[in-house]
């Protein structure tokens, strides 16, 4: 069986996307730093879908701890067939001139630099099997900026960016690579966003209908599975009501 590993799936789109590979079959390796959440997925998992499922809790800011979970993997978790880079956040939402230095952190952290501490363990695996896909879930703010949007969005440019550096990196050997760009998707991200105000997140989603975390993992699924020679390089997906990252109607 394939084997998919997802960063991120505690919950929203990764979440949403252990279930979608687990229904086609797909062995997975999930991630989060919630480890009860993860073992309450991989016992469902395996009992609803008969695949094998090994959950794997690490920070993805904390290098050391990424290289030692990924060297943890038993012998049968090593032929990882996809990479999916979901793990991320929003910290804050500020002008420039008034975002916090810890939230900026946070986001570099995790947005970049733990996306790439992953590439990094897993990338000399696909290389070794000279096969492979990576997802890169980016943002439609990794497209353009909006306001008090500033930090995040210049985390997802980079993301967007790595993407297209690593196709051109990976091409020798045959990884494909895809950059997957959503916009207004109604998960635990506006809560996180808002630093727990669960209220003030609710309203973020207001007025339209938002994607689903569903809907993000039907198109990582369709591109994955598209035949060997075909690579959908870059999907941007917005809900009806949203035409970028600025311009959205919402019903009053
Ligand atoms: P959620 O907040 O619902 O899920 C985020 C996931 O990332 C959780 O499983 C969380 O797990 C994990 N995560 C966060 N930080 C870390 C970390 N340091 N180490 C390991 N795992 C971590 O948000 P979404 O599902 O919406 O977000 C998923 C991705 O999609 C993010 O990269 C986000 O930027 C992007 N995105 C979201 C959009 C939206 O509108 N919702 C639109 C465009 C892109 P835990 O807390 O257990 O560690
Ligand atoms: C999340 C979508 O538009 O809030 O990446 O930045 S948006």
């Amino acid at each position: 069986m394939p084997i998919v590993f997802i960063t991120g799936a505690t919950a929203g789109f990764g979440k949403a996307m252990a279930y979608q590979f687990a229904q086609r079959g797909y062995d997975i390796i999930i991630n989060g730093r919630r480890a009860d959440r993860l073992r309450v997925i991989e016992d469902d998992l395996q009992n609803n879908f008969g695949v094998k499922v090994y959950a794997l809790p690490f920070d993805v800011r904390n290098q050391t701890e990424v290289k030692a979970a990924i060297k943890s993997l038993p012998h049968a978790f090593l032929e990882i067939d996809v990479l999916i880079n979901n793990a991320g956040l929003a910290s804050g939402l500020a002008t420039i001139q008034d975002g916090a230095i810890a939230d900026w952190d946070k986001m570099i952290d995790t947005n970049i630099k733990g996306l790439l501490y992953v590439s990094h363990e897993i990338i000399p695996l696909m290389i070794a099997r000279r096969k492979g896909h990576i997802v890169n879930i980016a943002s439609i703010a990794g497209k353009e900026a909006y306001a008090k949007g500033n930090v995040y969005c210049a985390t997802k440019h980079a993301v967007d960016a790595l993407s297209k550096a690593m196709r051109i990196d990976l091409l020798p050997y045959g990884i494909k690579v895809t950059n997957i760009a959503p916009g207004a998707a109604e998960t635990e991200f506006s809560i996180v966003r808002l630093h727990g105000d669960v209220e003030k997140a609710k309203q973020v989603y207001q007025g339209f209908e938002p994607l689903k975390a569903d809907d993000i993992a039907e198109v990582v699924y369709f591109a994955v599975s598209r035949p060997a020679h075909v690579v959908l390089n870059d999907i941007v997906i917005t809900p009806k009501a949203q035409a970028n990252t600025t311009y959205m109607i919402k019903k009053q």
